[in-house]
């Protein structure tokens, strides 16, 4: 079903147009993405500073949707190497949730989304929350992992956030959407 806000969302995701604060870069490539239909719920803060499942393996075209328990948790995009702060190389097309799903109770009334364009490429992320230092504690997640690499492990990456500072927390929402929670139970059980 392609809904008006899916066809934004793939828009976003493909560089066609950009988030506020709109940047100067509008160097990457529109391309387009075919969705799949598919969509993989995630959710942030299951059983303590986690997601559930942090490892996930999507097709191009496929829905990442984050959905959020208590806390104030947040989505971020950065790489294997330097975990908790924004992709180095490419900050503009980082993406970031913001903090928009902060809850005392059950599931945050909006999730985030984003659209797998390239299932080639690990997708890593954070929590950006600051509090508590969620990544540092393991707050961290992987899309399309490389599994046949022993060295770019969720393990890994997780031992190399413990050893970070302070999380960065990126400038701007952009990159996916923020939209109502389309499914309150998410495929899971509190
Ligand atoms: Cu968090």
């Amino acid at each position: 079903m392609f809904t008006t806000k899916t066809f934004t969302t793939l828009l976003f995701a493909a560089g066609v147009i950009s988030a506020a604060p709109t940047s100067t870069s509008t160097s990457h490539p529109s391309r387009t993405v075919s969705l799949t239909g598919v969509t993989h719920s995630v959710v942030a803060g299951l059983a303590g500073l986690r997601f559930d499942p942090e490892n996930v393996v999507a097709s191009a075209g496929d829905i990442i949707e984050w959905h959020f328990l208590p806390k104030n948790h947040s989505i971020a995009q950065s790489s294997f190497a330097e975990p908790c702060q924004p992709l180095a190389n490419s900050p503009s097309t980082s993406f970031f949730s913001g903090f928009n799903f902060a809850t005392s109770e059950g599931q945050a009334p909006d999730v985030f989304q984003i659209v797998v364009e390239d299932a080639s490429k690990p997708i890593w992320y954070y929590c950006a929350q600051q509090t508590g230092a969620h990544c540092q504690n393991g707050m961290v997640g992987v899309i399309n992992q490389n599994f046949e690499s022993a060295e770019a492990t969720l393990a890994k990456h997780k031992e190399l956030a413990a050893k970070t500072g302070t999380s960065v927390i990126p400038p701007a929402v952009q990159g996916g959407e923020v939209i109502e929670n389309p499914n309150p139970l998410g495929g899971f059980k509190l």
